[in-house]
């Protein structure tokens, strides 16, 4: 089972407008209101293409394994394939005409994964702030993933997908000394475009700040970051973590 929903990429056009807005808004305070009483955790993980989700994703198993359950749902059939591969459940889900997931479509995809209470289940897909449908899929929470090379101006450019997520993690620290990217403006359009997000610096390929990441991911999902943090810190901790 590598593709577990209806959906099929360009079939949005019937319905689409206000309407469909308050539907995708109602199933997913369904989805929620489901994943809650399963004790399910869903996060979705957002951000343009190459910015390293799936590398996240694939660091995240390692940091968590033997911890929580991970499944992942995936628009891209290359990564899902990349994460089986890998012994990461993983299963594809198709996205709209839009580009953009739809409450229903995680909801469905949810309710066939063979999943227990505790077990975390990532969705891996772009975001879209322009989509009709809104952005509520029914997750616990939302984390994007920026990287360095993208620069420090994506926040005023799509205002509404880094408004929109709780947290904010900037891959590919190790590419900063090659680039302009300045914390500093990357601050300033953050707070431009409205951001709350904390954020969080990482490098999926050294390892960097993934301990911090790893802890504020079971913070925010209640769970004891101090129980799995010998283990955490043992494999990835940098010489400093860096919090911004
Ligand atoms: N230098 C560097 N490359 C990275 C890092 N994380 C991911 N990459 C690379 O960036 C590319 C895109 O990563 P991927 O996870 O596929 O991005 P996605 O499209 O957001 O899922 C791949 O070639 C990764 O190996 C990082 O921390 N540093
Ligand atoms: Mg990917």
């Amino acid at each position: 089972m590598t593709q577990i929903n209806t959906y099929r990429r360009g079939g949005g056009g019937k319905g689409a407008g206000f309407k469909s807005v308050g539907d995708n808004r109602k199933v997913a305070s369904e989805n929620r209101l489901d994943f809650a009483l399963r004790r399910i955790n869903v996060v979705s993980l957002i951000g343009t293409s190459g910015a390293g989700k799936t590398e996240l994703l694939r660091r995240t198993h390692e940091i968590l394994k033997g911890r929580l359950q991970l499944e992942a749902l995936i628009t891209s059939e290359v990564d899902q394939e990349r994460l089986s591969a890998l012994g990461i459940p993983a299963y594809q889900v198709c996205s709209d005409a839009y580009g953009a997931l739809k409450a229903k479509t995680i909801g469905e995809a949810v309710g066939k994964l063979e999943i227990g209470p505790g077990a975390l289940i990532f969705i891996e897909h772009p975001g879209n702030p322009f989509s009709p449908w809104g952005a509520d899929l029914g997750e616990t929470c939302r984390v994007l993933v920026h990287s360095i090379p993208e620069g420090h101006d994506q926040p005023i450019k799509y205002p509404g997908l880094y408004r929109g997520v709780h947290l904010i993690v900037v891959n590919k620290l190790d590419l900063l000394p090659f680039t302009d990217f300045t914390w500093k403006r990357f601050h300033r359009n953050l707070r431009q475009a409205q951001s709350n997000a904390q954020v969080i610096g990482v490098s999926c390929r050294s390892g960097f700040g993934l301990t911090a990441w790893g802890e504020w991911l079971l913070n925010f999902l209640g769970e004891d970051p101090v129980e799995s943090s010998s283990s955490l810190q043992k494999d990835f901790a940098g010489p400093v973590e860096y919090w911004f």
